[in-house]
């Protein structure tokens, strides 16, 4: 009779299911899954933070298109990790947390770090349970890949107790899961019929994407769907929504649109639910989800404005529209709703910082754009508050991580790590605030252990600006307190932990200091003096 370990029967079911690498940081609970990884070739890539952990899944999750998988230990840190799965929720991102648990016998009697883990991470997932058998260990990791790959994409948990793990059970016994079967509903062809011709007999026509679609793939789908239809297709995944400085003067265009089409964005906040002023009175809506609650709220918000709406996903329905559409928009509207969105005060080209040994934000991100543009694979990240706007509306690229519409910061970092895992040759760039950096910045440790070079482009303007510019606006210039932060040498701190740091307090010097961190081929941090500056706002002129 041959048995197996549930953590083997845990390990094995990653690797039957495609997935080579986990992101971890160990935990008593959890040292049977270390054990188990070294018979299965699994790669164990260590972190400093469990939410640096769920970052790294989650990036893993939105670049790949795969599952990215976390593995946390039981009560601490999994609440560490928990509030990472926020930023992946909103992301969209398909990734799953698997955490060690006090043991089942242990259950109300007070054990090790229990915790009531499933509970605490259900607001933030789209599943979350604890497995109860050894035997259907491996169904139940199956199961939550198969809940995050499947619909809109988003994080699953499962909390393993360390009994399950430890037991041993025949193998004849294991309940294996299918590999990847994931469920997934298209758009029938009468109701992309129907949009199509709603769409044809619409003056000023906009798609909205939601940011499962901010992939490589899902940019060169809406490019397509653009393309057959005539509609401009427009991600969003800024929690800066309209604002979102990467789409230009897009208040100017969406105000103006008669028709908006949700191609899987929700109708949230975001899209100050295609209401108020920042919209035409007599907007209509069309509503394609995976995700039959959405579709139920945009109804529930829109009523007879709301043209159609039907549950099918995102990927497909674009696809299945692009196929099908057999007239293109008027063409004036698409040209006048590019010239918008590509729109960029001409005085971004020439402004310079008027603080001696600071840059203005739009300075540092002329002299880092032909580096982004070198190579077509470039990953660019943006994190943090008010410097990374800029950086988002000045670096066009291909394929690009934000943190995303619930707005949290300090992800950036573990997101270049696991961008760097998966493209190993382009350059890979993180543009971050100094109130950001803070967050993670222990994983260069990481990212020099495990041999992982990008550039961390950080703005430092000594504070929380993003903050700041609230208190200024709201509270008046002389009650702004409370986010002010050191003009700290962030550059050293990555030296230190053997990296390469660079110190630039002049325009000049900067394009010296990016070459030379991209040719040290070391995770590098560029700590850029710069002055506080609030994000841009592009208005037609
Ligand atoms: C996890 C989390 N904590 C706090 C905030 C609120 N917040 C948003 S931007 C910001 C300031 C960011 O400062 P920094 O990284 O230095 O960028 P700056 O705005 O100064 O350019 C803060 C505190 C948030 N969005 N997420
Ligand atoms: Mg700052």
């Amino acid at each position: 009779m041959t048995t197996l370990r549930g953590a083997d029967i845990v390990v094995q079911t990653l690797s039957r299911l495609g997935a080579s690498r986990i992101f971890t940081l160990s935990g008593n609970h959890i040292m049977s899954i270390f054990d188990a990884a070294l018979d299965a070739g699994l790669d164990l890539v260590h972190v400093r933070h469990e939410a640096a952990a769920v970052h790294m899944a989650d990036a893993h999750g939105r670049l790949t298109g795969q599952p990215g998988i976390a593995l946390v230990t039981g009560g601490p840190g999994h609440a560490n990790a928990v509030g990472a799965l926020f930023t992946a929720l909103g992301a969209e991102s398909p990734m799953v947390l698997l955490s060690g648990h006090a043991a089942t016998w242990e259950f109300g009697r007070g054990g090790f770090q229990e915790l009531r883990q499933a509970d605490m991470a259900k607001p933030v997932t789209k599943a979350s349970w604890t497995a109860t058998a050894t035997e259907t260990l491996g169904h139940d990791v199956g199961e939550a890949i198969r809940i995050a790959m499947s619909g809109r994409p988003g994080p699953v948990h499962v909390s393993l107790p360390s009994d399950l793990l430890d037991a041993r059970v025949d193998e004849s016994a294991v309940a294996w899961p299918e590999p990847a079967a994931h469920s997934h509903v298209s758009l029938a062809a009468p109701a992309a019929d129907h949009i199509l011709d709603a769409i044809a007999g619409a003056a000023r026509p906009l798609i909205l994407a939601g940011p499962q679609l901010s992939s490589v793939a899902g940019r060169a789908m809406l490019e397509k769907l653009e393309a057959a239809t005539g509609v401009p297709a427009v991600i969003m995944e800024s929690p800066r929504g309209i604002a979102d400085a990467t789409l230009g003067a897009f208040p100017d265009l969406i105000r103006r649109a008669d028709l908006i089409v949700l191609l899987g964005k929700a109708l949230d906040f975001t899209t100050k639910w295609a209401a108020g002023p920042a919209y035409d009175p007599d907007v209509r809506v069309i509503a394609i989800d995976p995700d039959e609650a959405l579709v139920a709220r945009a109804r529930k918000e829109k009523g007879e404005r709301l043209l159609f709406g039907c549950v099918a996903d995102s990927m497909s329905a674009g696809e299945t529209l692009a196929a099908r559409a057999a007239k293109t928009a008027p063409p004036g509207w698409h040209a006048a709703a590019r010239a918008a969105l590509d729109n960029r005060p001409a005085a971004w080209r020439s402004v310079v910082s008027q603080a001696a040994g600071r840059l203005h934000p739009a300075e540092v991100f002329r002299a880092l754009r032909p580096f982004v543009e070198r190579d077509p694979d470039t990953v660019l990240i943006c994190d943090g508050g008010e410097f990374a706007q800029w950086g988002q509306s000045m670096l066009p690229v291909r394929r690009r991580l934000i943190n995303g519409v619930t707005g949290s910061i300090g992800s950036g970092l573990s997101f270049a790590l696991a961008a760097r895992m998966i493209e190993r040759r382009a350059p890979v760039f993180a543009v971050l605030g100094d109130g950001t950096i803070g967050f993670h910045i222990s994983e260069f440790e990481t990212a020099v252990r495990r041999g992982l070079p990008f550039v961390a482009i950080l703005g430092n303007d000594a504070r929380w600006n993003a903050e700041s510019e609230i208190q200024r606006r709201d509270y008046g210039a002389n009650r702004m307190h409370g986010c002010e932060l050191l003009p700290a040498r962030y550059d050293l701190v990555v030296a230190a932990l053997g990296g390469h740091g660079e110190h630039v307090e002049s325009a000049a010097d900067l394009p010296a200091a990016i070459e030379r961190a991209l040719a040290s081929g070391k995770p590098s941090c560029i700590n850029v003096m710069i002055e506080s500056t609030a994000a841009p706002a592009i208005r037609l002129g």
